[in-house]
């Protein structure tokens, strides 16, 4: 198909400058799932139409993505979507259960994996590079437009365990009983991710996140064997095939939630940008990254933003001081709660910008 990729010119390039390493004059702000739950206009929004409904339709999907942007002064938009598409393009049921979360009725099993396979399954999510092109558009150059995917251990977790897990240990244990299934599925998720990512560029995405959610779960050890080495196929390879397609290259962050155990290693994959959880002290992190050419992005904690405003001004002033205004994207160290007071993310969103850099 055609894309108009006629774009219209870029007006806050704060978080393309920081992933770059230049200095923006404010610090650029965005929140990890800004276009969800705490809104009440999304809540509407799902009365009307279940949450498929809304990531296939680029209309749908394209409103719900300006939303936060209406009430904020964010520095960036991302693409409303989830990470479980990707699964449900590999033909795997998907429902969103209302106060469950996702739920996968047939989880994979070992067997199954070998008749998986990566052909044409991005061909199933155009839906979404039509909803950013058609976003990135509506945008009118206001702020840079993120794409994003679940990274193959996290999707991974997924597709075993049937949902979400306290232990993940369903998924854990193919990594000790299963290896060669596991090295195959991930390889398939890992094929599909790079198109996907890909595919989200060429539409339109102007910054794209893998999102690790469950890195957590695992150790140095083993995400050295499953996570790390996918991970840097996604960087390298995402980049071979723009090159491939004339495409220029954009920003790309990793937030592997939960991997403080690897955060050097991380760094070594080739992003831009890494993204830092709330359980990790932000002097820690720069001190043990110094050496590396890397930006941050974090990582104050979700429920900070429950706080009096008084004292969540000083937490957040704190954060800023302590991660510095070189290389520095802020951010939630961890999506925001479906009760998250709006006017916290206002005042978040109000405090990075009147902070002096
Ligand atoms: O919220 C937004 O800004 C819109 C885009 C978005 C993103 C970036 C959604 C919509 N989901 C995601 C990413 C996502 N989805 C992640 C990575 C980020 C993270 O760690 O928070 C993960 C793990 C998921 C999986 C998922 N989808 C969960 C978590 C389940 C669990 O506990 O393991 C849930 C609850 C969903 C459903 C979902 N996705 C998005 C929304 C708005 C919702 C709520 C569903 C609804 O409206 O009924």
């Amino acid at each position: 198909m055609s894309i108009n990729r006629d774009f219209p010119l870029l007006k806050n390039d704060r978080i393309l400058k920081a992933a770059r390493g230049e200095i923006p004059d404010k610090l650029p702000v965005w929140v990890m799932r800004q276009a969800g739950r705490y809104l009440p206009e999304f809540q509407e929004y799902r009365k009307k139409y279940n949450f498929f409904e809304i990531c296939q339709n680029p209309e749908h999907a394209c409103a719900v993505t300006l939303m936060p942007l209406e009430r904020f002064e964010l520095d960036a938009a991302i693409i409303f979507s989830d990470i479980l598409v990707i699964p449900q393009a590999l033909g795997i049921e998907v429902e969103m259960v209302a106060g469950v979360g996702p739920v996968l009725p047939h989880p994979i099993t070992p067997e199954a994996v070998s008749k998986l396979s990566s052909n044409h399954v991005v061909e199933k999510l155009e839906y979404v590079g039509k909803a950013i092109n058609l976003t990135r558009h509506k945008l009118n150059g206001r702020v840079p437009l993120f794409g994003f995917t679940g990274a193959p251990w996290t999707l991974m977790g997924y597709m075993i365990e049937g949902g979400g897990s306290k232990t993940y240990s369903k998924a854990k244990k193919w990594l000790y009983a299963y290896p060669e299934e596991a090295h195959a599925l991930l390889n398939v998720l890992t094929e599909v991710i790079v198109d996907y990512l890909v595919m989200q560029i060429e539409f339109g995405a102007q910054i794209v996140q893998v999102f690790d959610s469950n890195a957590e779960y695992l150790n140095k050890k083993l995400y050295s064997i499953y996570g790390l080495p996918y991970l840097k196929r996604i960087s390298v390879e995402v980049r071979e095939k723009l090159k491939l397609k004339n495409l220029e290259e954009v920003p790309m962050v990793l937030f592997a939630k939960g991997g403080w155990y690897c955060l050097e290693e991380q760094a070594e994959l080739g992003y831009e940008v890494l993204g830092i959880d709330w359980t990790i002290e932000p002097q820690f992190v720069r001190k043990l990254l110094h050496n590396k050419k890397i930006t941050l992005q974090g990582n104050l904690d979700p429920t900070a933003l429950y706080a009096p405003k008084s004292d969540l001004k000083v937490y957040i002033e704190r954060m800023l001081e302590e991660f510095g205004s070189e290389r520095y994207i802020v951010n939630l160290g961890h999506g925001i709660y479906p009760d998250a007071p709006v006017e916290s993310v206002e005042f978040l969103v109000d405090t990075v910008h009147n902070f002096q850099i």
